[in-house]
Order: structure tokens, then C-alpha cells, then sequence
């Protein structure tokens, strides 16, 4: 009798293969940053997972032919799509995404560079596609398998069950992994390439059809409410105070409100800051909130750019950067103001270079933009006082009135700084990020000092308004131990949490003598409507969600992305009302049969009743976002 001799299933050297091969490669080709060893894991188990589900799909096909050609070609085009990942890598730093690929401004730059990105060890990404186009073609019958259905339908339900235990690890090592869609790297690192490809096509396809089943009806809902309840109409006493000037918009990196007027070891924290806002010139806001979401800068630059709030998952400037807006930029330009930003990063870092076009912004002075080398820099790129220091000669050579955002950088998580910039000592505390919090947030206070001293000697000072503001919390509930220490406080409740959601605004007009502390409850959905006013721009039909800062009539409640809220009397968060002044929870007790006093339920009633205003408004701004609203309003006619 004949033996057949059996040999070991191409699919399955397939996969070892194809495994082992994406493995290294995102091991040592891409610069994937790993901070455990559980990350390691996963970044090692992932390939073959992905590679098993790719590769067992071939036992279905019936004849051995067919088997062994979906094996060539599967292999061949899966790493094709790891081969354009990593040019595409080597470019922006970041994986390809769908819209991306239908965003002319970047295949453009690829497009010219794509040689110099191309390694000539590359090739080592094909090796295991010739192993396999070589073995297919030989022994094609033993290669090949002849599975029984049960065999076939169990060796596929385990290549389910590996991939649902690779996401549960996933989400375990990162919850939310999936709804914080702007980490990229994470979800690559995490689930591998080809489940974040399909990740975001179903992202891409769902926002796609919001936005294809949107009509303009429901811009009546918005215009309603708007009417309604914005109170956007009120001609403040300083309206048009700076009709014609210069704004200069600082957006400051991580700057959080409790460094104002404090001390470390002794020492201000930030004297610069703290003059400034003592100005006869300056209105200080100290009950000012961040209000933004997983977006971070960018979602306080949405805020600010169009009084809309940024979405609950992801980044707005990533997930919609191509939609309509109507925004400070597009409004402003009718009275003559040209816009920039300067800000010294990769221009795509959160989609900036597109979303900026969208906004109207006319110039984007980015990261080429500056002389940036490893002595200027630290940690995110180029230092604070560098940056300034570079950016006034491009201001003074703008044609003026103009409106300028300059984005800090050196106060960024994890604050780190070189010896030489820092002038008071860290904070001692079990947390290294409060700790060096302190000395990088005195960086950009200098930076700032100087900054304004310069553009003293420049001249703009007289023809320009400035605004600093900061763009939203840089120390976060994992600090609280530290950051109760360093308060002086027992524990962060969770109304101390909302709080320290507080970020400097400050309004410096040179020559209005009439600076104030302003501390109603206001926030960064405010910003737009404030500026325009102050410029002597009248709300008219915009659709937006803030008021003008220095007018009485307003909404009088901030709402936060997470549904929280602060209002005069009532700070709503974890799903009960405190009252404000007092900080306990209204209507609660632990007392057995405790009956709530009329007070408490009219108290409760009126937090109520902001609570659903809060709702619907995040609601009205999202559906503006997700159907691209805007694209069915022209401004332009409805202002005249
Ligand atoms: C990056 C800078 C910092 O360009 O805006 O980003 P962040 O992490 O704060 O959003
Ligand atoms: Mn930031």
C-alpha cells in the first residue's frame, strides 16, 4: 500500500509566515511606541491572529487550484496594503485612513517624495509572499486541504474567537479604545493593521451616510432653538471696541486656572500671567471652563473657531474636517481681517492642514516654518520662547488688521524640560507629571512675558487685541492624589473635578483702562461670539452656541462635552445637582425616609431644566456636525 505523505498546509505556513513577517515589520520598520511588556504581547499575538483569519478563508474554496491562487493573492495584496502603510508612514507619521486617501493636499506631498521614502530593504516585506507563490505552485495537492464541513466551520469559529479575545485584551490594556478613534497608533499597535483599515471604513461609511441622509429641514430645529435660547443679540458696552485691530489669539498649551495666583515651593508660579490680569487693560475670566473632548487642542480650536462644540468620540478636526463651517476666519474676512496660525508641528497633526481650509484660515505658518533643531527643542519640538521669537518677524510682515493664533507647545504632557529652562524646582508629590507641571508652565509664562514685550518694540502692541486662553486641562483625575496634596485639600470631589476644568481666559485690550475680574460661569463656546463683538461684528443669523462674554443677557450655564454642566447656582455631574455655593447634593440624604423640601425640589427642578437645554444643545451641534449642515446655509445672502 501507497503512503500519502502529508505534508503541513500551505495556509497555515502561510500564516506563521505572514504573522512573523508583519510582526517584525511593525516591530522594526515602523516606529511603534510600546510602554509594556502587555503591549508587547498583543503587538506579537495580533499578526497571526489577523493572519489565521486571512489565510483560513482559502479552506472554503473546493478545488486545490483556487486554494492555492487565493493563498498567492491574498498574501501578495495584504502586503501591498503593509508596504503603502509604511511609505505613507515615513511621510506623515501616521497610518493611512480613508478620507486621508481622498485628501488631494496629501497624496500630493506624498506624490513628490515617494522615492526618497522607498528602502531598499523594503523588499524584505515580500519575502514571505514569494515563499508562498513558490509553495503554491508546487505539490499543489498536498498543500492544499479537503476539510469537512464541521472541520471547515471550527477551524473558522476559532479564528472569530482568537480575534474577539485579541479585542478583549485590546480594551482591556485601553478602554475606549474604539471611540477614541484619533489614536491610530494605539488601535494598530492594539488590533493590527488590517482591523483598524476595516475600523475605519465603518467609521468613514457611518459619519458618510449621516451625512448623505441629512436634509436641510433639520436646520429648523437649530434656528429654533437658537432664537430661542442663545441670546446672541445684545450690543455690549464694548462692542466694536477693537474694530480694526489686530486680534492676537494665544492658544496656551495644557494652562490650567489653579497655577494662577499660586505658589510651588514658595514661588509664583506664574508672574507674567498674573500681572497681566491685574492690568487696568486686561478683563480676566476665572470662572472660564475647557469644554472640549478627545480632540484636545484641535476641540478647543473648534470651539473657539465656530461657538459649536466638538463631537463626543473622536476628533471633529479628523472625523469632519471636510464639512462647511462658518467660522471666525470666513466671518471676518468681509471686514478686511486675513487669518493665520502658527504653530511649529507636523501641519497634518490632527488633520490641522485640511480642517484649516475648511475654517478659512488663509495661512498655516507650520513646522517648516521654523528654524527647528535638537538644541531648541524638547519633548513635542520646538521650545515656547523659540517659537515666539521666530513667529514676530513673520507678524510683523503681515498686511494688517489680521487675526493670529499662535499655539504653544513646550507645556505639554508629560511637561518634560531641560535644566537649563527651568527656573523654579519641580513639585514633590507621587506624581511626576504635577511635579514637572510647575516649572514647564512657568516656561511658557516667561515665553509669554517676553513675547509681549516684544511685540511692545514691534509696535503691534497698540493696534492689536490679545487673548490667551488655555486650550484644556494638562493634569487629569490620575493625579488626584497629588493634586488634593498639592491644594490642600482631603480628597478631589467630584464638583472639585468639574472645577478643574477652569482655564485662563484673558482679554487684554491696550488702552480701554477698564480691565475687570469677570467671573460669571463662561467657557470656550463662548470665544467667538465675544471676539466678533469686539470687533464689531453683529451675530446676525450665525449659528452658534456661545454669548458675548461682556454682555448681561445670556444663557447662563456652561455646558461640557460629557453632558455636565456649571450655572450660576448648580454644578450637575455624575448624574446629581450640587448647589454651588455650598457644594452639597441637592435632595440627597442618608437618613432612612427622607422627604425633600420644597426648596430642594424647586432647586431640583431648575437644574433639571438646564440639564435637558444642555442635552439638546449637544445634540443640535452634533447633527450640525455629522449632516454637514452648513453646506445648505449661504451665508452670505442671509447677511444682507
Ligand atoms: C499638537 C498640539 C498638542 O500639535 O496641539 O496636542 P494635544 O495633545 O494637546 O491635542
Ligand atoms: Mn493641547
Amino acid at each position: 500500500m501507497e503512503l500519502k505523505r502529508t505534508k503541513v498546509p500551505l495556509y497555515a505556513i502561510s500564516m506563521v509566515l505572514f504573522g512573523l513577517k508583519t510582526y517584525l515589520v511593525y516591530r522594526f520598520m515602523f516606529t511603534i511606541e510600546l510602554d509594556n511588556f502587555l503591549q508587547e504581547i498583543i503587538l506579537f499575538i495580533n499578526p497571526f491572529i489577523t493572519a489565521f483569519l486571512l489565510f483560513a478563508i482559502s479552506i472554503w474554496f473546493q478545488s486545490n487550484e483556487k486554494q492555492m491562487k487565493y493563498l498567492r493573492y491574498c498574501s501578495l495584496f495584504a502586503s501591498i496594503i503593509i508596504f503603502a502603510n509604511l511609505v505613507f508612514y515615513r511621510q506623515f507619521d501616521d497610518f493611512i485612513t480613508i478620507p486621508l486617501l481622498f485628501q488631494g493636499s496629501n497624496m500630493a506631498d506624498l506624490g513628490s517624495s515617494i522615492l526618497t521614502l522607498i528602502k531598499g530593504y523594503d523588499v524584505f516585506i515580500f519575502t514571505d509572499v514569494i515563499i508562498i507563490w513558490i509553495l503554491s505552485k508546487r505539490n499543489v495537492a498536498t498543500r492544499s486541504v479537503n476539510y469537512n464541513y464541521r472541520k471547515k466551520a471550527a477551524t473558522f469559529s476559532l479564528s472569530l474567537l482568537l480575534l474577539a479575545t485579541n479585542f478583549l485584551i485590546a480594551e482591556s490594556s485601553r478602554p475606549q479604545l474604539f471611540t477614541r478613534g484619533f489614536d491610530r497608533e494605539y488601535l494598530v499597535r492594539s488590533v493590527g493593521l488590517f482591523n483598524y483599515h476595516v475600523y475605519d471604513l465603518i467609521v468613514h461609511s457611518t459619519s458618510e451616510s449621516k451625512r448623505a441622509f441629512a436634509d436641510e429641514n433639520e436646520l429648523l430645529e437649530v434656528q429654533k432653538y437658537i432664537d430661542k435660547n442663545v441670546k446672541q443679540d445684545e450690543q455690549s458696552d464694548l462692542y466694536g471696541v477693537a474694530k480694526g485691530k489686530n486680534i492676537i489669539f494665544i492658544n496656551a498649551e495644557s494652562l490650567q486656572q489653579f497655577v494662577i495666583n499660586n505658589k510651588v515651593n514658595g514661588e509664583t508660579v506664574t508672574p507674567f500671567l498674573n500681572q497681566l490680569i491685574s492690568d487696568e487693560d486686561t478683563y480676566y475670566f476665572d470662572n472660564f471652563y475647557e469644554q472640549t473632548g478627545q480632540g484636545n487642542t484641535s476641540d478647543s480650536e473648534f470651539l473657539v473657531e465656530n461657538g459649536l462644540y466638538p463631537l463626543d468620540r473622536g476628533a471633529v478636526f479628523f472625523t469632519h474636517g471636510a464639512n462647511a463651517y462658518h467660522a471666525i476666519p470666513e466671518i471676518i474676512d468681509d471686514a478686511g481681517y486675513e487669518s493665520y496660525v502658527f504653530h511649529s508641528n507636523n501641519k497634518s497633526f490632527w488633520n490641522r492642514d485640511q480642517m484649516y481650509d475648511s475654517l478659512g484660515i488663509d495661512y498655516f505658518y507650520g513646522e517648516e516654518a521654523y528654524e527647528v533643531t535638537e538644541d531648541n527643542s524638547i519633548g513635542w519640538g520646538l521650545k515656547d520662547k523659540q517659537f515666539f521669537e521666530q513667529s514676530i518677524p513673520y507678524l510683523q510682515m503681515l498686511e494688517q488688521p489680521f487675526y493670529a493664533k499662535l499655539i504653544t507647545l513646550t507645556n505639554h504632557f508629560p511637561f518634560d524640560m531641560d535644566k537649563e529652562d527651568m527656573s523654579i524646582e519641580a513639585y514633590s508629590s507621587n506624581s511626576d507629571t504635577l511635579n514637572n507641571y510647575f516649572p514647564a508652565v512657568r516656561y511658557m509664562d516667561e515665553a509669554l512675558e517676553d513675547f509681549f514685550e516684544e511685540m511692545k518694540e514691534t509696535g503691534l502692541y497698540d493696534h492689536s487685541i490679545f487673548v490667551v486662553m488655555g486650550d484644556h486641562i494638562g493634569i487629569s483625575a490620575n493625579h488626584n492624589e497629588a493634586l488634593s496634596m498639592y491644594l490642600g485639600k482631603e480628597a478631589i470631589t467630584p464638583i472639585d473635578q468639574v472645577e478643574l476644568q477652569r482655564v485662563p481666559f484673558i482679554v487684554h485690550i491696550p488702552g480701554t483702562g477698564n480691565g475687570r475680574v469677570i467671573s460669571e460661569v463662561s467657557g470656550q463656546i463662548d470665544v467667538k461670539r465675544t471676539l466678533l463683538s469686539l470687533i464689531g461684528i453683529e451675530a446676525g443669523d450665525d449659528i452658534q452656541f456661545g454669548n458675548d462674554l461682556f454682555a448681561n443677557d445670556r444663557k447662563g450655564y456652561v455646558a461640557l462635552r460629557n453632558g455636565d454642566f456649571i450655572s450660576k447656582d448648580f454644578i450637575y455631574t455624575t448624574g446629581a445637582c450640587y448647589l454651588r455655593e455650598t457644594g452639597e447634593q441637592i435632595g440627597a440624604s442618608d437618613v432612612e425616609d427622607y422627604v425633600i423640601s420644597e426648596t430642594d425640589n424647586k432647586r431640583l427642578d431648575a437644574c433639571n431644566e438646564i440639564s435637558e437645554k444642555v442635552t439638546t444643545e449637544l445634540r443640535l451641534s452634533d447633527e450640525l456636525i455629522y449632516g454637514d449642515l452648513f453646506r445648505f446655509i449661504n451665508f452670505d445672502i442671509t447677511k444682507s
